[in-house]
């Protein structure tokens, strides 16, 4: 559903309209004072850059960088053509496709404060269930320089257990026997690199804005094995051609809520179906590494550096596991916010602990960040009363953030004789979450996993094996081999199904550690 961008139109420019102003490109120079929009011509935009994944997280962190570096001069055309590969995707597509592909970001301040901010670096989206074919194009298009991906820690289609890519994904069987009408990343990528190998144009860059430790690399290794089996000679083209550069990327980005739509219909009077709302903090380190050219980004912020990998490993492992430990326990206890749980002084106590005795100690130096002020930030941002980041976000798919997230950090611990208890907690916490579907007072909590059925599977057995769930090795791999780790897991799980009061748990490790 293509939505290019209409050339302005100031016929209603004298109107004065008190109700509230439905957001398209006609209606932009409409906008209340207050409401930011694009300082740039959209109507000559050309899409350079392919976008798959386009959720809250693209739209608050590289379309917002993009439309802030268009926005700085004129000669900057970094157009961005999203792309959703999904029938989930519809809705998204069918909204953009509406507004012009225009959306508000929303930027909550802590103090209450929200800054309201058009963006207009998007101006087309497809949708690849719908016709594979068109993203193949403009992917293969000689205009496009950059591919980049928000596909979830999950997308990558790794197998952890063997650490390669996973031949038995029933999609990955299509898209080797489909070609040209693929479902995964992957196949899109494979095809329309071979396109552009056939035509004699240059490879592009394929740009991971994914939570996953040396994000490129294993982009770069997963679309090489993919492309390996469908043709030896495109992927050695590929490996030569293509760049892969690793970034760290930081925004939350909390999911939409029917009161932020309504907030700005009625407070700002403006109608946008699908805005995004997210913290003032953004950061993006990206090692400078572009097959074919790229945005000037650094004058807009993003900082350029030669090895991304303390950056990353930093923010994974105190930002994301942070999150998850507060995910976690914060359900378990009847928390429904992050911010919530850091009002609450023993969840933030303990959140503090835990970065500073298990993360601290496995962390690099990173050059030019002090990790005390690092940690500090992260209690502030965390703590941000306006944000309501729900913890069902947070805990969503944690069968593929856990392994990203947290347990590194156990294992690097155990390496090290260094203290595993904080985590342990957290994991002996999921096992029950998964089992029972409800925390400590009973309240269900819904489980969003595409491994819901193993989890709650491995969960429910612990009642007559407590290791039943550190067994499920795709998630855990060999954990459940450790002594140190298991004595100290099954001391937390007899406690816990005791009695499920988490914060009982948690305060006894806080003493314990005093
Ligand atoms: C969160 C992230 O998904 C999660 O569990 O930790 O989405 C987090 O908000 C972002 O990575 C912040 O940059």
């Amino acid at each position: 559903m293509p939505c290019a961008v209409p050339k302005p139109n100031r016929k209603n420019k004298e109107l004065i309209i008190k109700e509230s102003i439905q957001l398209n490109q006609q209606n932009l120079h409409l906008l209340p004072g207050n409401i930011a929009r694009p300082a740039y011509d959209r109507s000559h935009l050309t899409a350079q850059i392919v976008h798959i994944g386009v959720g809250g997280f693209h739209r608050s962190h590289l379309a917002c960088y993009t439309d802030e570096l268009m926005g700085k001069t004129d000669l900057t055309d970094w157009g961005i053509c999203g792309v959703g590969l999904r029938e989930a995707d519809r809705r998204i597509g069918d909204i953009l496709g509406k507004q012009d592909c225009l959306y508000t970001l929303m930027v909550k301040h802590p103090g209450g404060r929200i800054e309201a901010r058009v963006i207009g670096s998007l101006v087309n989206f497809l949708l690849g269930c719908d016709n594979p074919a068109a993203v193949i194009n403009r992917m293969a298009d000689a205009a496009t320089k950059i591919v980049s991906l928000t596909i979830t820690e999950g997308g990558y289609n790794f197998n952890p257990a063997t650490g390669e890519f996973d031949f038995t994904h029933p999609d990955v069987g299509h898209d080797l026997a489909n070609p040209d009408s693929p479902r995964l990343v992957f196949g899109y990528l494979t095809a329309a690199l071979k396109r552009r190998r056939a035509a004699g144009l240059p490879a592009f860059t394929v740009q991971s804005c994914d939570n996953l430790q040396h994000n490129g690399d294993m982009t770069r290794r997963m679309l090489l094995a993919f492309a390996h089996r469908q043709d030896a000679g495109l992927a050695q083209w590929i490996q030569r051609e293509a760049s892969f550069p690793n970034a760290m990327v930081d925004r939350i980005t909390p999911v939409t809520t029917p009161a932020d739509i309504s907030y700005l219909d009625t407070e700002l009077g403006l109608k946008d179906e699908w805005p995004v709302t997210c913290e003032p903090f953004i950061q993006w380190v990206i090692e400078d590494n572009f097959a074919a050219g790229r945005p000037a980004w650094e004058s807009v912020g993003v900082q350029f550096a030669p090895d991304v990998t303390p950056y990353e490993k930093m923010k994974i492992r105190l930002l994301n596991a942070g999150h998850s430990v507060l995910g976690l326990l914060g359900s378990m206890h009847g928390h429904e916010t992050i911010a919530g749980c850091m009002a609450d002084p023993l969840f933030a106590t303990y959140l503090r602990r835990f970065m500073d005795i298990e993360v601290t100690p496995v962390l690099d130096a990173v050059d030019g960040i002090n990790l005390e002020t690092y940690k500090d930030s992260l209690v502030e941002r965390f703590g941000n009363p306006s944000l309501k980041d729900n913890l069902a976000r947070i805990c969503s798919e944690s069968s593929a953030k856990l392994p990203k997230f947290l347990l590194p950090t156990i294992q690097e611990n155990l390496q090290q004789g260094g203290s595993i208890t904080y985590a342990a907690l957290v994991i002996a916490a999921w096992c029950f979450y998964s089992d029972r579907g409800a925390g400590r007072d009973g309240r269900p909590l819904a489980i969003v996993d595409v491994m819901k059925t193993e989890l709650h599977q491995a969960a429910a057995a612990t009642c007559t094996d407590k290791l039943s769930f550190l067994k499920l090795q795709p998630v855990f791999g060999n954990l459940v081999r450790n002594r140190i780790f298991t004595a100290s897991y099954v001391r937390m799980i007899d406690a816990l199904y005791e009695n499920p009061d988490i914060s009982r748990l948690m305060q006894a490790i806080l003493s314990a550690g005093k």
